[in-house]
């Protein structure tokens, strides 16, 4: 089940590995930070310019896509990227994660999950079958199987029947998925916290062979340790020529160590959406523009940033336009907080080329730990 889709691993160091995913609308190298366009726009950043910041591949979301403006109106106006204009590879998660987190009365049964839009509170369901025929619709190049996440802490019982439910939803995603010239399916591994779980779906899905895997159900609670832990006992399971990508995460720290325990791709709302609350990520960690110790700096976020933003603006300025809620405030800090996520991609993928990941590593956390001052 390969069909145009293609994942090259040029290097690897210890477990860190590079390299370069192919599909029909372009390479995405990897490790990968995708930006987050959930309602087919990475908010408050054109299209080109999220590209322009080292961006190859970003995110769209099944749930927010399907409620509007409708996964048929898309397709009539000829598909989401041309609708987007990105017409770079996107990938699409299924729906059911956001309609745990975002939807009123929702209803989940075998066959799949009823809910009530959180915009109008209409009724719609999806199931595996129908969530399949919208990222068909979407035109999307990296599908995920209809999975159900559950949130940390939670008891084996429960964490077990989310897991077998999933596994039982990825053969029906995989029975309904459209095989399409460079298009590719993901089975997503569960299991909450338990490493025997984790063991099992890793296990089933391989035996199913999806063109990826995506680590489900982390970052929902739990602290970064029993994170790591589960990539460290779930990746050993797959494939080493298939990406991994670890949904839904993170930080700049968890993105760093997960890199060195062997994912390839994340994906994360935390630099788009902290950048429209004030927050600017830095190589010396992270700024809160709001504070009012930057009202008189006329020095910029990060005079070595790549990112013009970061070194042209003023602190004083950005401060005034978050304290005035400027539209302007939430652009830029969206964007130099976008590619401080790009950059530090692009400098893991060279560390881990050069065999240096370890010491990229540290060098990098102990800029963070030096402080803004
Ligand atoms: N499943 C799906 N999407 C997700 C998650 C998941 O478990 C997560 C968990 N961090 C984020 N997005 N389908």
């Amino acid at each position: 089940m390969t069909g145009g889709f293609r994942f090259n691993v040029t290097r690897t160091d210890g477990q860190a590995r590079t390299g370069v995913i192919a599909t029909a609308r372009g390479e995405i190298r990897t490790p990968a930070f995708m930006p987050v366009g959930t309602a087919a726009t990475v908010k408050a950043m054109h299209p080109e310019a999220v590209k322009a910041l080292g961006a190859d591949i970003v995110l769209a979301n099944t749930y927010h896509l399907m409620l509007r403006p409708g996964a048929e109106r898309v397709a009539e106006l000829g598909g989401l990227h041309r609708f987007m204009n990105w017409p770079w590879p996107i990938l699409t998660d299924s729906g059911g994660f956001q309609v745990m987190s975002l939807a009123k009365l929702r209803k989940l049964d075998e066959d799949g999950v009823t809910f009530q839009s959180h915009i109008d509170g209409a009724r719609h369901r999806l199931t595996p079958e129908r969530a399949m025929e919208i990222q068909a619709l979407l035109g999307s190049d990296i599908q995920m199987q209809f999975d159900e996440c559950v949130r940390l802490p939670c008891e084996e019982d429960e964490a077990r029947r989310a897991m077998l439910l999933s596994l039982r939803w990825a053969e029906r995603s995989r029975a309904a998925f459209t095989p399409a010239p460079g298009r590719a399916l993901f089975g997503i591994v569960q299991g909450g916290a338990s490493p025997a779980l984790r063991i099992e779906s890793a296990t089933a899905l391989t035996g199913m062979d999806f063109h990826g895997y995506a680590l489900g159900g982390l970052a929902v609670g739990e602290p970064q340790e029993i994170m790591l832990a589960m990539i460290e006992t779930a990746l050993p399971l797959l494939p080493a020529g298939k990406p991994r990508y670890l949904m839904g995460v993170g930080a700049p720290d968890d993105l760093l160590e997960s890199v060195r325990r062997g994912i390839d791709m994340f994906d994360c709302v935390m630099p788009t959406r902290a950048g429209r609350h004030g927050l600017a990520y830095t190589r010396r960690g992270r700024l809160n523009l709001r504070n009012a110790r930057h009202a008189g700096d006329p020095a910029p976020v990060d005079p070595l940033s790549a990112s013009a933003a970061a070194r042209t603006y003023s602190r004083a300025y950005l401060h005034h336009l978050v304290k005035s809620g400027e539209i302007l405030g939430m652009m830029l800090l969206t964007e130099i907080n976008l590619a401080y996520y790009e950059d530090l991609m692009e400098a893991a993928r060279r560390a881990i080329a050069a065999g240096d990941y370890a010491d990229f590593c540290a060098r990098t956390k102990e800029d963070w730990a030096l402080g803004e001052g």
